[in-house]
């Protein structure tokens, strides 16, 4: 785990005493879309248009922010769009790699033998935290976007006239109650059992990890009567939130001690 300080990979562990033991999330800086004609999205700048075989997608499969962009690629039949890199599943002084390993699928674009150095073919001074989902545009030799939210709903739309898959998984009838429950579902499970995992007072880990399952407890409720979680139609809430749960037994029950419950506890969720 490490940091890029002015072009320079420093290798620390975030850092929790600033912030009452807390972990607070870094927010990803880089923020483009691609639309269908390479016209500004809702943040950064345009000139990034949806065109087969221009984009590439860095991912580590252990990372549920990636698995979300992988989903979403699958779903709207963009593989051969969207070239993929996959990195090493084991993330240390490096950082994401791609030294060889189960999986691992290396960097045909940059050659990078690390992420961050893909960081910094986009800027040789960046400085930040080298997280995946990382998308990079071959044609500008620069970062699209690393926010998985936002590539998510690009995949979902913005390939529609050049041949991607029909589905829409961002309807606009349900769009402002979609916001409002991927904001909740983002807080206390997707990053909440983060908050948990990574905090390093008592205070701040109960906090977090009765947040979890006070949410868990709600959506367990929320599908008594629905399949999905806006009725019988699945839209990226359900998916945003199935990366985490897929998680849950195997990875953040033990190791990020979000342990009240078990998601096979949860009849409805499971
Ligand atoms: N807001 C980002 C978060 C991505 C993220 O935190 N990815 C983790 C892996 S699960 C990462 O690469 N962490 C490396 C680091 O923080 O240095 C998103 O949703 O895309």
């Amino acid at each position: 785990m490490g940091v890029l300080v002015e072009g320079e990979w420093k290798d620390q562990w975030y850092d929790t005493k600033s912030t009452g033991g807390r972990f607070v999330r870094w927010q990803s800086p880089y923020r483009h879309w691609i639309t269908p004609d390479g016209s500004p999205g809702p943040t950064g700048e345009g000139g990034f248009a949806a065109e087969p075989g221009r984009y590439h997608l860095y991912v580590s499969y252990a990372c549920p922010w990636a698995h979300r962009t992988l989903i979403m690629r699958e779903l709207k039949g963009l593989q051969n769009m969207i070239s993929l890199s996959v990195t090493h599943w084991l993330m240390a002084e490096r950082g994401w790699t791609f030294d060889p390993g189960p999986g691992v699928v290396s960097d045909s674009v940059n050659g990078a033998r690390a992420l961050y150095e893909v960081y910094l073919a986009d800027n040789p001074k960046a400085s930040g935290r080298a997280t995946t989902p990382l998308l990079w545009d071959k044609k500008q030799r620069r970062i699209v976007s690393n926010e998985s939210a936002d590539i998510v709903r690009m995949f979902n739309s913005a390939f529609d006239g050049v041949g991607a898959q029909p589905g829409d998984f961002y309807p606009e009838p349900l769009r402002a109650d979609i916001d409002a429950l991927n904001d909740h579902i983002y807080d206390t499970v997707n990053n909440g059992v983060y908050k948990a995992g990574f905090a390093s007072t008592q205070e701040a880990y109960e906090e977090a990890a009765r947040g979890v399952f006070a949410t868990l407890d709600e959506l367990e409720k929320r599908l008594d009567k629905n399949r999905y979680l806006f009725g019988d139609r699945i839209v990226e809430t359900d998916w945003r939130l199935f990366t985490t749960l897929v998680r849950f037994d195997a990875v953040y029950h033990g190791h990020f001690k979000c342990n009240l419950r078990r998601l096979i506890d949860y009849p409805n969720l499971h």
